[in-house]
């Protein structure tokens, strides 16, 4: 842009609107997610303008689910765009969400004046939004001058990447789009970061205590969780895996860091290996819910071992990480890649492998449970259940290794987690470590932009019920996503009754045989009602070959199902059921 000054020389001049979108540009950030709206609409138009892809969405929560799960897959901050007040609200659920899983993610909110809300004037959508951000996210900042958004981007960048990834907000009140610098000035403030995730190698004794531990263990266990899949050390991980000879677990979103049909897994015999372990390695996992706090019965609880009685090490780029649950007997501070190049110089290519004993013990319960499993899905009931359900959609992903997998819901989401192996790395996305519901759309529309593949979409009714309207923008977009909507006609089953015997339905019920595919029929994309195994595996490979926006309604029997899924325990029974 340009102004003619009083000599009728044109000054070069910048605006915010511009320095905001080179900045981003200049950091190799080519997809926005967001939602148009004041004040950033005419942003909105203007990145498209300028060669960024706009993705907009139809609620921000989704837009900001987008940009997280962007982030996770390509290991650089996924940018979401809202306008202020609500928008930025309900963007704020998918930066927690994105700085509580890791997943690097800028949030940037236009705001009102600062002036009017210090003095809370009552401005349109008033809200003090950087304050309100700030204990939800790893770091946030505000910018309050055109020339200072170079430093913002910068900083929000590097926040987002460096260290543990996380959420990180930036505020930018309505005026400062408009500002105008001279062109030169706002080109020299932008900021290319340099480095901005640099490596964090571990120290030699660290590496050292740990080989000792791993070196002495008679029952090693390897346990990988999703910061292993983000850390991109895929190779390294296996080799370790491989010349150790320790069998590992993957936790969901490391699945397929090795192939899950690999000898050394061990997935399906998770409750024997959690106990029996003496060593265990966690590479990018935490001692969370997840993993029951490295406690209790889960951890050797029993009355023959007291836990504690297990020794852990722990490679993690956070230090504050150790100890968060239990004692960190070798802890190994630094990024997974470096940590495991470290580990494996230290091994040398001599490494002895575990007494045969336990290897051949964990085999054994695995061989158990897969046949268990294999007996399962042999089944064809009618109406289908999850595991014949499942069964199909284990097939499609083992013909279609490359393509994503969303996954989130109760049931459907821990019966997809066990039923359906992964094949390659940074596949498998789903609830993470909050288990929230409402990832599934927003989750689907950036895994098929960031990745080009196809996407298949596993969603419980409930689960999918949160985010559903976004097939709308799928489907403007003509994205290669198939959603399969497990309809039990119910948050956990269809069939709970009104305790209060009065004419409302359960709480946890939904329309009974809800035809969910019109949804997508009504914008055009394909929508499919499967009832048998065969109709649903026509449908999801016709999905894969047409690459068409398509929502399989598969109909699960409204009886299958638990409350809660594999976590009944945390949703307490009341006592005043019948
Ligand atoms: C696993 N298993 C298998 C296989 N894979 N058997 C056969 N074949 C295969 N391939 C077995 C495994 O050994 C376990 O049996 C069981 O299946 C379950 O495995 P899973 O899912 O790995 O283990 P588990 O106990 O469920 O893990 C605990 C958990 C998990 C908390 C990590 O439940 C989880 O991630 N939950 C997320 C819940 C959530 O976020 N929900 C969303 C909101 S809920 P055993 O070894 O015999 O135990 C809204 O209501
Ligand atoms: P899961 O739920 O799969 O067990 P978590 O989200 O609990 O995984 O843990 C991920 C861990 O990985 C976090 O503690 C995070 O600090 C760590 N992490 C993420 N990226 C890296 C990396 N590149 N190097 C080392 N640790 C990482």
């Amino acid at each position: 842009m340009s102004n003619n000054t009083e000599s009728g020389a044109s000054a070069a001049m910048t605006d915010g609107f511009h320095l905001l979108l080179d900045a981003l540009k200049l950091n190799g950030i080519e997809t926005i997610y967001g939602l148009p709206g004041i004040p950033i609409t005419d942003l909105t138009r203007m990145a498209q303008a300028e060669g960024l892809r706009m993705i907009s969405f139809r609620h921000e929560q989704n837009a900001g689910n987008a940009a997280a799960i962007a982030g996770f897959i390509n290991a650089r901050p996924g940018v979401c765009m809202t306008v202020s007040a609500p928008g930025f609200l309900n963007g704020l659920t998918a930066l927690a969400n994105a700085t509580t899983n890791c997943f690097p993610m800028i949030l940037l909110s236009g705001s009102s004046e600062r002036e009017i809300v210090d003095l809370q004037q009552g401005d349109y959508e008033e809200m003090d939004q950087l304050a309100i951000a700030r204990p939800l996210c790893k770091a946030a900042f505000r910018v309050l001058h055109a020339e200072d958004i170079g430093v913002g981007v910068a900083r929000a960048i590097r926040a987002a990447v460096s260290g543990r990834p996380g959420g990180v907000y930036l505020d930018l009140p309505a005026k400062l789009f408009a500002q105008t610098v001279d062109a030169e000035v706002g080109r020299a403030s932008l900021i290319d970061v340099v480095d901005p995730a640099p490596r964090q190698i571990p120290a030699p004794d660290a590496i050292a205590r740990a080989l000792d531990l791993l070196r002495g263990a008679k029952k090693p266990l390897i346990v990988l969780g999703k910061g292993a899949a983000y850390a991109r050390a895929d190779e390294a991980i296996r080799t370790l895996v491989e010349r150790s000879g320790i069998p590992y677990l993957p936790m969901s979103m490391a699945k397929g860091i090795l192939p899950d049909t690999h000898e050394q897994s061990a997935a399906a015999a998770r409750s024997f290996v959690l106990p029996e372990a003496d060593v265990v390695l966690m590479i990018g996992a935490r001692l969370n819910w997840l993993l029951s706090h490295g406690k209790g019965k889960t951890w050797g609880g029993k009355a023959a071992k007291a836990w504690g009685a297990q020794k852990f090490i722990q490679i993690d780029i956070s230090p504050t990480e150790m100890d968060s649950n239990v004692r960190i007997d070798a802890p190994v501070v630094g990024d997974i890649g470096s940590c495991v190049a470290a580990l494996l110089d230290g091994m040398g290519t001599q490494w002895a492998k575990p007494p045969s004993a336990w290897i051949d013990a964990v085999a054994e319960r695995r061989t158990k449970n897969i046949a268990k499993m294999a007996e399962t899905l042999a089944r064809d009931p009618q109406p289908m259940n999850f595991h014949s359900a499942l069964n199909v959609v284990r097939d499609i992903v083992r013909d279609n290794p490359d393509a994503m997998l969303v996954n989130e819901g109760a049931n459907a989401l821990d019966f997809t987690r066990s039923i359906v192996d992964m094949y390659r790395p940074r596949k498998r996305l789903d609830v993470g470590t909050w288990g929230v519901m409402g990832i599934g759309m927003g989750f689907a529309v950036a895994a098929a932009v960031e990745s080009g593949q196809p996407v298949i979409a596993i969603e419980g009714d409930s689960a999918f019920g949160f985010s559903g309207m976004e097939v709308e923008t799928i489907c403007r977009y003509n994205l290669p996503v198939c959603v399969v909507v497990f309809n039990n006609n119910g948050v956990y089953r269809g069939t709970d009754r009104n305790l209060g015997g009065g004419t409302d339905v359960a709480p946890t019920v939904f329309v009974k045989d809800a035809r969910y595919e019109k949804l997508m029929e009504a914008f055009g994309g394909v929508g499919v009602y499967a009832t048998t195994p065969a109709e649903l595996r026509a449908a999801m490979e016709e999905a894969i070959r047409s690459r068409r926006p398509t929502l399989i309604n598969a109909i699960i029997d409204e009886t299958a199902g638990t409350e809660s899924g594999r976590i009944t325990s945390l949703n307490p029974a009341a006592a005043l059921k019948k």
